[in-house]
């Protein structure tokens, strides 16, 4: 198996429509997931830097789909987050606009992280989301986030609510994460060498 060096990347370009996505011939990995859900901080820790990939404690910080080219053999896309109560329903739109023209305009799109808190049920966009993925019969994986913040009691306790709120028919896997812990980082880029 091609292992990816993580030291490699670079930001490639932050899009906001189709037209500025970027030209290359590698698989892509999109993580996508509620406003403040931990996205950008999932790449920080899966790259193992600081921060790439701006983190804020304020949700709704990234606004553009932002494609990093890792060691030129995966591209990771980092996906405004959806969800956010905050935003006008203007603005709400435009993001959601961005984030289904990417999904379904993709042509190298391999799979999809769908980043859940692991405190919580999934909420309705999360529901809406899950749906989508099915619905264009993207494959993806489940990553529960701040896993650091809960008992594993209630972990698994939420991992069932979680399971029976879902639609996993395209899933490939569950995992547990934690950027704060750096837990399950391997076993996110196993699922990524794989694709490789
Ligand atoms: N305890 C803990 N906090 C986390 C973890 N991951 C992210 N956070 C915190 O959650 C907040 C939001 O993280 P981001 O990575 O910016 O979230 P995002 O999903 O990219 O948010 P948007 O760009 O707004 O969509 C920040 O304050 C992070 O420090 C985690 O695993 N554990
Ligand atoms: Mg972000």
């Amino acid at each position: 198996m091609v292992k990816l060096n993580t030291n490699n990347v670079e930001l490639m370009i932050s899009a906001v429509s189709k037209k500025h996505y970027p030209k290359h011939n590698m698989p892509e990995v999109a993580m996508c997931g509620r406003s403040n859900v931990g996205k950008s901080s999932f790449i920080n820790t899966i790259l193992n830097r600081k921060n790439f990939a701006r983190v804020s404690s304020k949700p709704g910080k990234t606004r553009t789909l932002n494609f990093f080219n890792v060691d030129n053999k995966v591209a990771l896309v980092d996906v405004p987050g959806y969800g956010y109560a905050k935003l006008s329903k203007k603005e709400k739109e435009k993001l959601y606009d961005m984030i289904v023209e990417y999904f379904v305009n993709s042509e190298k799109l391999s799979f999809v992280l769908h980043l859940i808190d692991s405190r919580h049920k999934p909420s309705e966009d999360d529901i809406m989301m899950n749906e989508f993925l099915n619905y264009y019969e993207i494959p993806f994986v489940i990553v529960l986030t701040k896993v650091d913040k809960i008992s594993k009691n209630d972990l698994s306790k939420n991992q069932n609510k979680i399971k029976n709120s879902l639609d996993l028919t395209y899933n490939i896997d569950i995992v547990p994460f934690s950027s704060v812990k750096k837990l399950n980082i391997n076993k996110i880029l196993d699922k990524i060498n794989e694709i490789i």
